[in-house]
């Protein structure tokens, strides 16, 4: 055999493995395996992908049908690189009652409205706890300047997040973290050191840095949708910018039913499609501080919400406001 009938046979096998398997080979892998099975007839790898290139490239034979050809000619492209795996957490059908708080940020967290919110939720007869992303601040991972007075009340953040989870669980029974853009501080800010310092590779993991003996807590990533019946649940960062009128915005990019916090203001938009059905769009007010270092001025309230699912997965919303020590 020729080096070319070589390098024809061999991709040929390649290319029919590829497509039967959904996947691709390289040129360059190609002809590696071509060097390695033939050494006495290639020089070396790029001798070998010398001659794939002739049998597969413009010189090369051409099929007769176009889509056979182009998938020939995709089976030796690299497979795209795929960064998310998006998959909606469904809530199980058990839980029929959740309080959904959002934006606690702590340390910097409202004390008042934090407790009012709880009350209120156990009041109702919860059985679950979704916070809604941005339960951590993680102010000492921030790219803002950072105020070393502030910055040493942050040294025990990790404590209070796992003491505040290990509470909710035993109040409430189960809890559902979802992680907003701040709870991923942390993570990114390991991902940026791995180049220099590799060792402290898998150290990202926040179920681990928040765990408590006994937890259940689930944790859900910041990309992430939590279904609740037929209610999307997700932190607001997800949509790149939701401006003033937040949750009739977030409602025409969902096309669906959602409730999100992000933006610590309390806003409901229902509306009416055209084939009649109705779907609604929540917010969320925050249950941290109202007057930040980096926004001292805002139209931020305190807030949460009640949601109760019945079996069909329909469910009724119940936004709350928190104005001093009065609920709306
Ligand atoms: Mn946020």
């Amino acid at each position: 055999m020729t080096k070319t009938d070589i390098a024809r046979k061999v991709t040929q096998e390649f290319i029919n493995t590829a497509i039967s398997n959904n996947t691709s080979y390289s040129k360059h892998k190609i002809a590696a395996y071509i060097h390695d099975l033939h050494p006495e007839k290639f020089n070396d790898k790029e001798d070998a992908r010398k001659y794939v290139r002739i049998v597969t490239g413009s010189m090369g034979r051409k099929l007769a049908s176009q889509d056979k050809q182009l998938a020939a000619d995709f089976a030796l492209l690299e497979q795209p690189v795929q960064e998310l795996d998006l998959k909606p957490f469904i809530v199980p059908k058990q839980y029929k009652k959740a309080l959904v708080m959002s934006d606690i940020h702590s340390r910097f967290h409202d004390r008042n409205a934090l407790e009012t919110a709880i009350n209120y939720g156990l009041k109702r007869d919860c059985d679950l706890v979704i916070i809604n992303g941005d339960l951590l601040d993680f102010y000492q991972f921030s790219k803002f300047d950072k105020n070393p007075n502030i910055l040493k009340y942050f040294y025990s953040e990790r404590e209070w997040v796992t003491d505040f989870l290990e509470l909710l669980q035993k109040h409430f029974g189960k809890v559902i973290f979802k992680k907003g853009n701040h709870d991923i501080r942390r993570e990114l800010h390991i991902q940026r050191k791995l180049n220099d310092v590799p060792e402290i590779d898998g150290l990202t993991d926040i179920r681990d840095y928040v765990f408590f003996d006994g937890s259940t807590v689930e944790v859900i990533e910041d990309y992430n949708i939590i279904e609740f019946g037929k209610l999307n649940v997700m932190h607001g960062h997800e949509y790149y910018g939701s401006g003033v009128h937040v949750a009739y915005n977030r409602l025409n990019k969902a096309m669906d039913n959602v409730i999100s916090g992000h933006s610590h203001v309390t806003q409901n938009s229902i509306k009416k499609s055209i084939s009649g059905k109705f779907y609604g769009s929540w917010t969320t007010g925050c249950l941290c501080s109202l007057s930040p270092r980096y926004n001292p001025q805002n139209n931020w309230n305190h807030g949460f919400a009640i949601v109760e699912k019945e079996p069909d997965g329909e469910f009724i919303v119940d936004n709350k406001q928190i104005i001093g020590n009065k609920i709306f």
